[in-house]
């Protein structure tokens, strides 16, 4: 069983050195599969939650020792960062280069502080949605708890006020209109998890449907 205490500060003493790994090989930044735009698209499933700065809040709940309830103010007060990363849709767009600000999931899951057991999450959205990951992949350097983008901050479309981006993963792990993060035991898979997308997701092995590997 991981000590999660102790893998968290161990990624975060890595991450106030620098990124040793790197970024991703600069020759193979759009994956197989996919096509560069200049835009960014919309996807989502059409329910724009009515969620704003106001009467936004992020839980993060299960199985950890401090439950937490963040409004806007108190997430606005945690260390702020950007981390520049590119987007990927399973719908084969990628986006280069998005400077998302806000604060690292590491942050946010060190208050929180795992219990020994929690191994994976379920990120939910306030329309419903909903995706999994192991906690382990939130604890990534650039995970990114996003309230803007592009010198903006995140507009209702794109799933402001606050939305999860996971860089390594395709775009649909990170959850717009983020409401929760739930920790449990066992893996629960999300809203496309079930409906047939791969449950890993990685856009460079192209995970895109479970029946993939
Ligand atoms: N809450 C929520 N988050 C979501 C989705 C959604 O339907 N609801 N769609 C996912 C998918 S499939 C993608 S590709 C990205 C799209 O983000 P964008 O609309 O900002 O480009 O959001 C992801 N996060
Ligand atoms: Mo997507």
């Amino acid at each position: 069983m991981p000590d999660w205490k102790k893998l968290i500060a161990s990624k975060i003493a890595v991450a106030q050195k620098g990124n040793i790994a790197g970024k991703v090989n600069a020759n193979v930044r759009v994956p197989n599969g996919q096509t560069e735009v200049k835009n960014f698209p919309i996807l989502d499933l059409g329910i724009l939650p009515d969620i704003n700065q106001a009467n936004w809040k992020l839980c993060v709940y299960g199985l950890v020792e401090n439950e937490l309830n963040l409004d806007w103010a108190a997430f606005q007060a945690l260390p702020q960062t950007t981390d520049v990363s590119d987007l990927h849709c399973v719908t084969r767009w990628t986006r280069l280069d998005m400077d998302w600000v806000g604060v690292k999931a590491q942050e946010i899951l060190m208050m929180a502080a795992p219990l020994e057991n929690a191994k994976h999450v379920t990120l939910h959205g306030y329309d419903g949605y909903s995706t999994n990951l192991p906690l382990e992949a939130l604890l990534d350097d650039d995970v990114m708890i996003a309230h803007s983008v592009l010198g903006y901050p995140l507009t209702t479309d794109h799933g402001g006020p606050v939305r999860m981006i996971v860089p390594k993963r395709y775009a649909w792990k990170g959850a717009k209109w983020l409401k929760s993060i739930e920790l449990h035991e066992f893996d629960r898979p999300g809203f496309w998890e079930v409906r047939g997308y791969h449950n890993e997701a990685d856009p460079f092995k192209e995970e895109r449907f479970s029946d993939d590997d």
